[in-house]
């Protein structure tokens, strides 16, 4: 188990608590079909799940966590909740988090379509055979909560066994060395995100409960507090999951490692700046309607349009790219790219070592007062002929993309030899000493 306690070894798996997939659930095809997803060359939908090797004739089941609006918007908060354990937020850089985990939080959060709703989340119920192994695949279909979820056994936290992040295998970059299995206690997982993770029934019965943890969306955020979204029973008589990885076969069989170099050893082409940013209609009124912009540093900011086929950023299929994403309002957005994934390199400023590629990754928010934006820096990836086209990058929360936090890539056949330019220069600018209209 990896215990993450080196300050410049970070595997943020959780930076702000957020997950991907490894199990190439893609966006699963249950958000929103709007104009501008059409945009996408390949649409997203349902793929095939990917095989893992560490979860074979393990018995899997998928879980798509949703929002949606609270069905007691005027209730108090419940008295009978029992108060959970303090966080056990490690490794994620995660200090910021200075929410107390109550309140009435932004939407209800159901787990296939059983609704946790406010305020007292009578959760519905996973039943599992005692002790029994299986894998869970977890997809953030929200269209704005944050999760962090966390197993609790008697009250107590459990260690998941992750094994894929962002529908992409842990291990599949095949590093000598490499995680198969990373352990952590819990699990960031943004809007958009997926997860793959191995999990152990408790014994017959232990009280236990699958809950989300607080996220700490920042003074402009919405609330995310702490609260059980399923309750967890063990029974000798508790039906299978409708579905059994085999124990050997081709399902199996881990993906041929990529014969692309690993991501993190390749020099980037170059680097680039974007910045996330609001603006209130009056500045005066906070709740004044808000544009919202995804900007690439050099462009006039412009809400995204979606009849707009001029893309923002044009790279050729063989590029690699570090792009440090910038965050200049107070509250956390959520980076999210189709049809590539990217190694992130640091977070809040801070070096990771994360083996593994995700394509969704948080922003931590501004506080309003530091000299610097908060940044991610990530290495992306434009190298698999598959992404040659046009596509969106966007914030993953639902009223964001909608209000025009989206822009377009245009991935180009790769450049001949003859074309290449002498080699590409940085114009990549220092965030301003003193941060300036956040637009
Ligand atoms: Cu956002």
């Amino acid at each position: 188990m990896d215990d993450g306690k080196s300050a410049l070894n970070i595997r943020a798996l959780c930076p702000a608590c957020q997950v991907h997939d490894l199990v190439s659930v893609g966006d699963l095809g249950l958000r929103r079909r709007s104009r501008r997803h059409r945009l996408r060359p390949f649409d997203d939908g349902i793929d095939a799940l990917l095989p893992i090797a560490e979860a074979a004739g393990l018995s899997e089941r998928v879980l798509v966590i949703r929002d949606q609006v609270l069905l007691n918007p005027n209730a108090l908060p419940s008295t009978r909740i029992a108060k959970a354990p303090a966080a056990l937020l490690d490794r994620d850089g995660d200090a910021r988090n200075t929410g107390d985990g109550s309140g009435k939080p932004a939407k209800d959060v159901s787990v296939n379509f059983v609704a946790s709703a406010y305020p007292d989340y009578r959760a519905g119920t996973i039943k599992l055979k005692p002790a029994a192994h299986e894998l869970w695949r977890i997809v953030n279909a929200s269209s704005i909560t944050y999760l962090n979820l966390q197993l609790l056994f008697a009250g107590k936290p459990q260690t998941f066994g992750i094994v894929g992040v962002d529908g992409i295998p842990i291990n599949q970059n095949a590093l000598a060395g490499g995680d198969l299995v990373v352990w952590q206690n819990h699990l960031g997982v943004p809007p958009g995100g997926r997860i793959e993770v191995v999990v152990t029934a408790p014994a017959e019965g232990v009280e236990a409960a699958l809950i989300t943890r607080a996220v700490n969306t920042g003074p402009g955020g919405e609330n995310d507090p702490t609260r059980s979204i399923a309750r967890i029973v063990a029974a000798a008589d508790a039906p299978l999951p409708r579905s059994t990885l085999p124990a050997s076969g081709p399902n199996t069989t881990a993906p041929a490692p990529s014969q692309r170099a690993w991501l993190g050893t390749v020099q980037p082409t170059r680097t680039r700046r974007l910045y996330f940013s609001e603006k209130l209609d009056d500045p005066k009124d906070p709740n004044s309607p808000t544009t919202f912009y995804l900007t690439v540093e050099g462009q006039p900011p412009a809400s995204f349009d979606p009849h707009s086929s001029v893309p923002n950023i044009v790279v050729h299929q063989g590029d690699v790219e570090d792009w440090i994403i910038e965050n200049r309002s107070q509250e956390v957005h959520d980076f999210h790219i189709h049809q590539v994934h990217f190694l992130m390199l640091e977070w809040f400023g801070i070096r990771v070592n994360e083996p593994f590629l995700r394509d969704t990754i948080n922003v931590p928010f501004w506080d309003g007062q530091t000299v610097q934006y908060p940044t991610v820096r990530l290495r992306m990836d434009f190298r698999d002929p598959n992404a040659i086209g046009l596509f969106p990058f966007h914030c993953h929360l639902l009223e964001h993309e909608d209000g025009g936090m989206m822009g377009l890539i245009r991935v180009e056949p790769a450049e001949k030899l003859s074309d290449k330019p002498a080699p590409h220069t940085s114009n990549i600018k220092h965030s301003p000493a003193k941060p300036q209209s956040a637009q």
